[in-house]
This record gives structure tokens, C-alpha cells and sequence, in this order.
């Protein structure tokens, strides 16, 4: 097996080797990126991976099935076509998802699901690591086949470069028996116990990961262990990209008891610095390898809405606050309202492009989430030598 660090790097740095893909971190200026759509979007299913909730309804109030409304539709592609106009106005291209009828059942040998979900968080799913796109197996029944809107695209960019690597990961059977019975039940102190050995709702028999549990620094690939993201998980991803010289990094956040993807938690926001979640700090010891090279680990602020103020089929934390988008190592993407955060932002020397997007909440993700980048300027740096 050749070994492309070895072969490709100069000094420290591994070279750009397509000009189709291309992305090695969260920050270089950006070129092509795939922004979310929420055609055809369906409310999220009640699975053995996720118990979704109306927020703030009684205990037992059943939550919605089948079609988002078409209002609830419409406001999100407007914020996210807002966003399109945005990134297209700095000069990225801007690419979409085919549609897609969320609303068809699914199933397979082990399992069956009423319905999917949707195309508005590409970030889920899919990552785009130097010249390679790797499409994730996924935790969720609903979200099996989440990698089909995207494929027409990745069949395009492997089509106009030999160079660009396609991987899909390995799909775990998501069956019963690969999830951990009672886990959305369990009373609080065995949720506390638990939660310090990394146990959630999948088990450790498979391999099980979202690509939006991966944070890329480079060489490093930083990953948290979470609902959605187990040790198996983990150790392909090891297995698959260390000996193409990457190091894989996993992370822990102990005080997050529903953890699902980094993008809420720990966001690079340029070499040297990380913006951090107050309420989820590392497991003690995972941030001496940013501070003994030199990364700034800078809290982002209050968010401006409550958990109990976000919108009440969402069903994420009122952290996607922290959800910004990069487009360059000085340019940032802000949700509107986030004044406090923009704040920070500026006096951090950031230039800040403040789009509304609380409408794209309830499915999931802010404006990281709602992105994939394909091609960034730059090369594959080691910033933890
Ligand atoms: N999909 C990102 C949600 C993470 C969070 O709620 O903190």
C-alpha cells in the first residue's frame, strides 16, 4: 500500500493532488461547497437511534410523522438560498442535492424504517478529506440512504478527476441487536454513569458513524465518541486513513449527555484557534495536545435562545449557535441573531457575513451542518507536529 504522506508531503505539509477535491480543513478559503436543501423533508422518525420530541409538549405527546408543511418547507429554502447568495457573492460555487422522496419507507433484511428524513444537513453524512470523499454509514435507520441525493455530484467529481478517491464506508446492519435497549429511559444517574464510559444508543458491535462527528485539522482528524459515532466507528476510520499518513484523534465530551456531532462543541475556526463549548468541556486531558502546540481553545458565548426558546420540532441544543461556517481563515459565517458571537468574532479579527437561518433549526443543523465543502485552497498542513 503507498503511503501518500510519504510520497507526497514537503516538510510538514501533504500536497494538493486534484483540483476537484480538495479539502483538508475547516478554514481555507473555500471554492465548492454543497449547501442543503429541504425539499421533500420529512419530520424524523421515532427508531432505536433517536426518540425525537416535541419540545416542551407533555411527556407521551406523540411527535409529527410523515411531510414537513410546506410552509415550514419554504422558509428554510429561503434562508438557505440566502446563504447561496451569500457564498456565490465570495466567489464559491455552490452546488445542491438532487431531489429526493424522503417520504418512502425503507427496508432492508434487518430493519425498516416508516419514512426518511431529508437533504438539508449534507455535512451528516458526508466529508471530504484531501482528495477523498467518504460517504458515512450513518447511526439512524431514516438516514440509510441519505447518501443518494449526493451521489449525481460525487459521481461528476470523480468522473473529471482519476485523482479524487471515493469510499463509502461499511453500512452496519442497524439492526435491534446493534442498539442498546432503554437507552432513551434510563433515569439520570445511569445516564451519569454511562456517560463516563462513552456508552449511548448504539452499541460497539459495528461500525457506526456520522461524518459530522469529525472535525478536520489537517493531518489530524479529530473525532467524538457519541450517540452517533462509536469506538468501532472510530477505529476504521483509523484503519482507513493512518496509513495514508492522517492521524486519527478521538475526543470525549463528558458533560454532553445526548452528544451528536463536533460541530456544536469544539469548531476550528483558523490555525491556532478552536472555538469551545462552555457546557461541554474536553475529558480532562484531551486538551493538552492543542495547547502544547500553541491553539488558543476560546469559549463562544451564551447563546442569544434558550434550549427552551428553540424552535419545537428541533431537536438540537440551543448551541447551534456555534454552528458557523468558514470561508477563508479570517471570513466567518454567523447565524443573524448571534450578536454576542459575532462580537467575539470581530474582536477575534474575523470578518463576519451574518445570514438569518433559524428556519433551517428545526431540521437539524445551522449553517455548518447545512454545508459539505468539496474544494478549499490549500494543502494538508501538520499543525500538531
Ligand atoms: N447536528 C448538530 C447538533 C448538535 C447539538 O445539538 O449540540
Amino acid at each position: 500500500m503507498t503511503n501518500p504522506f510519504r510520497t507526497l508531503k514537503a516538510g510538514n505539509r501533504m500536497q494538493q493532488v486534484s483540483e476537484v477535491v480538495n479539502s483538508w480543513n475547516e478554514w481555507d478559503p473555500l471554492e465548492e461547497i454543497v449547501v442543503g436543501s429541504a425539499d421533500g423533508a420529512n419530520f424524523e422518525p421515532t427508531e432505536p437511534g433517536n426518540r425525537p420530541q416535541i419540545r416542551n409538549a407533555p411527556p407521551g405527546t406523540p411527535f409529527p410523522s410523515g411531510p414537513k408543511s410546506a410552509e415550514a418547507v419554504d422558509r428554510a429554502n429561503e434562508e438557505l438560498a440566502g446563504l447561496v447568495s451569500l457564498l456565490e457573492s465570495e466567489g464559491v460555487r455552490v452546488r445542491r442535492p438532487a431531489p429526493h422522496d424522503f417520504s418512502q419507507s425503507v427496508r432492508t433484511p434487518d430493519f425498516e424504517a416508516a419514512n426518511q428524513y431529508c437533504a438539508v444537513c449534507p455535512r451528516d453524512v458526508m466529508i471530504t478529506i484531501g482528495n477523498e470523499i467518504i460517504e458515512a454509514p450513518m447511526s439512524r435507520r431514516s438516514r440509510y440512504f441519505e447518501f443518494q441525493p449526493y451521489r449525481e455530484l460525487v459521481y461528476e467529481y470523480w468522473n473529471a478527476d482519476p485523482r479524487v478517491v471515493w469510499t463509502t464506508a461499511p453500512k452496519p446492519s442497524m439492526a435491534d441487536k446493534m442498539y442498546r435497549d432503554g437507552f432513551w429511559d434510563w433515569p439520570l444517574a445511569e445516564r451519569h454513569e454511562r456517560m463516563h464510559s462513552f456508552e449511548f444508543c448504539v452499541t460497539q458491535d459495528e461500525v457506526v458513524f456520522d461524518a459530522a462527528d469529525m472535525s478536520r485539522f489537517g493531518r489530524d482528524i479529530v473525532v467524538q465518541e457519541s450517540m452517533t459515532t462509536n469506538r468501532a466507528g472510530i477505529s476504521w476510520l483509523k484503519r482507513h486513513l493512518e496509513p495514508k499518513g492522517f492521524r486519527v484523534r478521538p475526543v470525549h465530551f463528558p458533560l454532553d449527555f445526548f452528544p451528536s456531532h463536533i460541530d456544536c462543541t469544539f469548531v476550528p475556526l483558523r490555525p491556532g484557534l478552536v472555538l469551545t463549548n462552555p457546557d461541554r468541556p474536553l475529558r480532562e486531558g484531551e486538551e493538552k495536545l492543542f495547547l502544547a502546540n500553541d491553539w488558543e481553545l476560546v469559549d463562544a458565548p451564551e447563546p442569544t435562545t434558550g434550549n427552551d426558546e428553540m424552535p419545537e420540532f428541533c431537536q438540537s441544543s440551543k448551541w447551534l449557535s456555534m454552528n458557523v461556517l468558514s470561508i477563508g481563515p479570517n471570513k466567518v459565517i454567523c447565524e443573524q441573531q448571534e450578536k454576542p458571537l459575532q462580537e467575539l468574532l470581530y474582536k477575534l479579527d474575523f470578518e463576519v457575513f451574518p445570514v438569518p437561518f433559524r428556519n433551517v433549526f428545526e431540521y437539524g443543523g445551522s449553517l455548518h451542518c447545512a454545508t459539505w465543502d468539496v474544494r478549499r485552497v490549500g494543502a494538508g498542513e501538520d499543525y500538531f507536529p
